[in-house]
């Protein structure tokens, strides 16, 4: 990274020489945007993994029977490839990279309000997936219980659940520490001027989620702890056969992975209200909507765990408040998604790769929310429970929402985090296999699931052969997709063209300061003066900057 170095006259922050040297220098920081890096490796690391092992699943299901492995290993690998996915991907994604990275210079702050507790979630999170890695070579073998563990198959199988659980468990604290330091954050350290309504939606949305990381994740904590409680002393509280409940182990289960997928879509959310008004050179329409909206679905995400369980026995009263409660949520949804496109509208649109990304995100996420009314419907969800129809609808929202939005991020901040610039035509190329690519992967599986293919079945019958042809194909041109972005990417970073400050155009804090950042981020802290989208009054004080140019040289 020599050439670096200096710029005019500032220091960047690769290049700031602090008290360690090497590999030190990165795993002993406490600077935000460092940890905001080494989370970018770990999580790209992981995400690589776990879409290799989807494509080895995806080989298998090519042909009925064995293809390339037995259904023992098929166990394993969905497992893992749920696990891997949901715990080291998608619930840390956003916050962990960008938030990290981002949220102080976006507030206008040094860094975050707990340097070294920062440091310490990004150890418990590398710890936490190495401990997730070793249990696979342990005594029993890797874990078959589905992401789920749901009891009381994961009190009796002999693959080691204990081990991923204290995994689990351990990634948990990461989870709550960066929720309160960016709760605290968000609280104190933001430049004087900027009052709640005139914070970046970014903000807002890692506010709302960082309250859910912090009351919802101890019970999950809680809830796995009990499970190797269980395996190892048999006290007792799920396991039928001694007097428990396995029933209580899945409430439990999703009062905590319910609102964990609103951790996993509210980042989401707050980046793509971040690039639209960028592209479209607008005012986002409704600011104060999409801010509150965040903290409703926050809020109303809290009481709709029992649709995850309408077919395991509940009252019938539950289950149609669990129903409706569901339904409200598409509400505040449904807010944000009218917001975007209202400001798209009579936008001036520059469609670069980040907003073909969103718009991308935008198209396949509305399906998957939609679907999401199918299942949370009373009827329709007995049908479609436990068939391929579910595994769509969350990849339509997970990946299609989280993951999608991920890379979306990766390429809107790619500039400011290396300062350099990629290719935007080959960008282009990489959306467009990748959507094209997921839409015949997963948009088959609805079909599949309507036609009553069960989820989670090493094998087949006759009749869905065809469709699990065509979804495998359409596995290999997404995974080709990523390869073309990966490549892109990594080319930039060795030898793209240096950046500017502002590339796009973004109103923000972070396009105010040098690409990449100095160590403390600015030099002076701003003082806020108006909203974090306003176009208008730059344009002002763009106008007003040149009168004064005008009478200064008129002056002359
Ligand atoms: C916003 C982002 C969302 C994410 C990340 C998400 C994620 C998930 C996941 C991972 C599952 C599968 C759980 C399992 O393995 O059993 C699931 C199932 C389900 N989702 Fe979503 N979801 C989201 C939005 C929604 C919405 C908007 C609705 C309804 C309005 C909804 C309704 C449901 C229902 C009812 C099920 C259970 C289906 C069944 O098991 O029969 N989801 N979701
Ligand atoms: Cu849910």
């Amino acid at each position: 990274m020599a050439d670096h170095v200096i710029h005019g006259n500032y220091v960047d922050f690769y290049d700031e020489k602090g008290p360690h040297k090497g590999i030190l220098a990165w795993i002993l920081t406490t600077d935000h945007k460092r940890i905001g890096l080494m989370y970018l490796i770990a999580l790209t690391t992981f995400f690589c993994i776990g879409a290799t092992i989807g494509v080895l699943m995806r080989l298998e299901m090519l042909t009925q029977g064995r293809t390339i492995m037995g259904p023992q290993t098929y166990n394993s690998l969905f497992t893992l490839h749920g696990l891997i996915m949901i715990f080291l991907f998608v619930i840390p994604g956003i916050p962990a990279v960008f938030g990290n990275f981002f949220l102080p210079i976006m507030l206008g702050a040094k860094d975050v309000a707990f340097p070294r507790l920062n440091l310490l979630s990004w150890w418990l999170y590398i710890t936490g997936g190495v401990f997730a890695v070793l249990s696979l070579f342990l005594a029993g073998g890797p874990i078959d219980t589905g992401w789920t563990f749901y009891v009381p198959y994961s009190l009796r199988t002999g693959t080691d659940v204990s081990w991923m659980i204290l995994a689990a468990f351990i990634l948990g604290f990461s989870s709550i520490l960066t929720g309160l330091n960016f709760i605290t954050t968000i609280h104190r350290l933001r430049a004087p001027g900027m009052g709640w309504f005139r914070m970046p939606l970014f903000a807002w949305s890692l506010y709302a989620t960082a309250w859910i990381q912090l009351i919802a994740t101890p019970i999950v904590g809680i809830t796995l702890a009990l499970v190797a409680i269980e395996r190892l002393f048999g006290v007792g509280l799920f396991d039928p056969a001694l007097g428990g409940d396995p029933i209580l182990y899945q409430h439990m289960f999703w009062i905590y992975s319910h609102p964990a997928v609103y951790i996993m879509i509210l980042p989401a959310m707050g980046v793509v209200s971040e690039i639209i008004p960028t592209f479209a050179h607008r005012t986002i329409f409704g600011y104060k909507a999409v801010a509150i909206s965040s903290l409703a679905i926050a809020f109303v995400g809290y009481f709709v765990w029992g649709h995850h369980m309408f077919s395991s026995g509940m009252s019938d009263t539950s289950r149609w408040i669990f129903s409706l409660f569901t339904f409200l949520v598409a509400i505040p949804s449904a807010v944000k998604v009218f917001n975007w496109t209202a400001t798209l509208y009579k936008g001036s649109i520059d469609l670069q790769a980040p907003l073909l990304f969103v718009l991308a995100f935008i198209f396949v996420f509305s399906i998957g929310g939609l679907t999401g009314l199918v299942l949370g419907a009373l009827a329709t969800d007995i049908h479609l429970t436990d068939t391929y129809f579910v595994v769509a609808h969350f990849h339509f929202v997970v990946f299609g929402g989280t993951g999608f939005i991920f890379f979306a991020a990766l390429h809107y901040w790619f500039p400011k985090m290396f300062g350099k610039l990629y290719n935007d035509n080959v960008a282009k190329v990489a959306v467009s296999l990748i959507t094209l690519g997921f839409l015949m992967l997963y948009f088959t599986f609805f079909i599949l699931g309507y036609e009553g293919m069960p989820r989670r079945y090493y094998d087949y019958l006759p009749q869905y052969h065809g469709l699990h042809v065509f979804a495998t194909v359409g596995s290999w041109v997404m995974i080709s997709g990523f390869i073309v972005m990966f490549i892109n990417l990594f080319k930039a970073f060795k030898s793209g063209k240096r950046a500017g400050m502002n590339p796009w155009g973004g109103m923000t804090l972070e396009w105010t300061v040098p690409s990449p950042p100095p160590l403390e981020n600015f030099e002076e802290i701003p003082v806020i003066t108006h909203g974090p989208y306003d176009y208008h009054a730059q344009e002002e004080a763009k106008e007003k900057q040149e009168e004064f140019n005008h009478s200064a040289e008129d002056e002359k």
